[in-house]
């Protein structure tokens, strides 16, 4: 069993992520955020699982369902709602919004719009930890849509050849947009393609956080021993649709039910309780401080400045 300490900090991440994704939302409905946002919402156990089993130098590349990665690893709340409503105070000064946060200092190489487009990011990193034997591994983070892009292929048989610190989280999460994922794979699991690669492949509920943690923790081992990557199935569910506003047409009442109930948060609270590792008023306590940070973001990015026009044209490269 984990400690009592890092296991609350695990159900303080996965709240945050779930809280500070409900205000994004609203926001995002009030008209505020600027561009398109994709909530994480049911799927806070695949970020924060493997985020725990990372040490701070390590690298995480993320996806455009980005803001669940970006808090597991680190990133600071009030930065990232700022970089969301394109306020000068954001991450990327305004200018990226949900789908570029990167925050180099904490190892986050950056969110990605273009779906497998961090792959080959993650190998690239993995390679100069490896290269520069600084003990680091390289995160991505990716959906199952990202599968079945070519660059999947390229960056994996890389990683796999070249044996770098690499660990491929891929969250399956049923949906590639619209599309299930039974229309997009002949095969039963992603996990099933590791073997195509010479690589160790698990599949773990993705919703359950601690079993998240364990095959994160030994895929770490395994890379930092110079054992090269690993492919890590997450099996879990988007709560809310692809984007904000999307009426969700492809999947049934009872689909969705069934995973409401298989809820994350709710799962990793009960067992906290039931294994007193804390009470239910320890955790109603941490849920208030949590809603306090995520508020003190809101208020900082609304009350943040617009970008000046005359700053438009720094940092570009020309
Ligand atoms: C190369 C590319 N093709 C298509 C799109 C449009 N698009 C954005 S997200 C998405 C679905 C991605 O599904 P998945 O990888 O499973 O991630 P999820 O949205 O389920 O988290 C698509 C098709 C894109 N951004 N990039
Ligand atoms: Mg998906």
């Amino acid at each position: 069993m984990e400690s009592r300490e890092k296991m609350l900090r695990m159900y303080r991440h996965m709240l945050a992520i779930r809280q500070f994704e409900h205000k994004a939302g609203d926001l995002f409905t009030r008209d505020a955020v600027r561009g398109s946002i994709h909530l994480y919402i049911g799927q806070e156990a695949v970020a924060v699982g493997v985020c725990s089993a990372l040490e701070p130098g390590d690298y995480v590349v993320s996806t455009h369902r980005g803001h669940g990665h970006c808090i597991a690893k680190g990133g600071r709340l009030r930065e990232m709602m700022a970089e969301l409503l394109g306020k000068a105070t954001g991450y990327c000064k305004g200018r990226g919004g949900s789908m570029h946060i990167a925050d180099f200092g904490s190892g986050i190489l950056g969110a990605n719009g273009i779906v497998g487009g961090g792959i080959a990011i993650a190998v690239g990193a993995a390679f100069s930890a490896k290269y520069l034997k600084n003990g680091r591994v390289s995160v991505c983070f990716f959906g199952d849509g990202a599968v079945n892009q070519g660059i999947f292929h390229e960056a994996l048989n890389l990683a796999a050849v070249w044996k770098v610190p690499a660990i491929f989280v891929c969250e399956n999460n049923l949906y590639a947009l619209s599309t299930p994922f039974r229309d997009a794979f002949a095969i039963e699991h992603v996990v099933d393609r590791a073997a195509g690669y010479g690589v160790p492949g698990c599949r773990v509920d993705g919703n359950d956080v601690l079993a998240v943690y364990e095959a994160a923790r030994e895929a770490c081992a395994r890379a930092r021993g110079g054992g090269g990557p690993t492919l890590i199935e997450a099996v879990t569910y988007r709560m809310d649709g692809h984007f904000r506003g999307d009426p969700c047409l492809y999947r049934s009442k009872q689909e969705v039910e069934e995973w409401a109930a298989r809820d994350p948060i709710t799962r990793f609270r009960a067992k906290l309780i039931e294994s007193k590792v804390a009470s239910a008023e320890e955790l109603a306590a941490i849920e208030d401080e949590v809603r306090a940070e995520v508020e003190d973001a809101v208020r900082f990015a609304l009350e943040s400045p617009d970008p000046s026009p005359q700053d438009m044209l720094n940092d570009i490269y020309a």
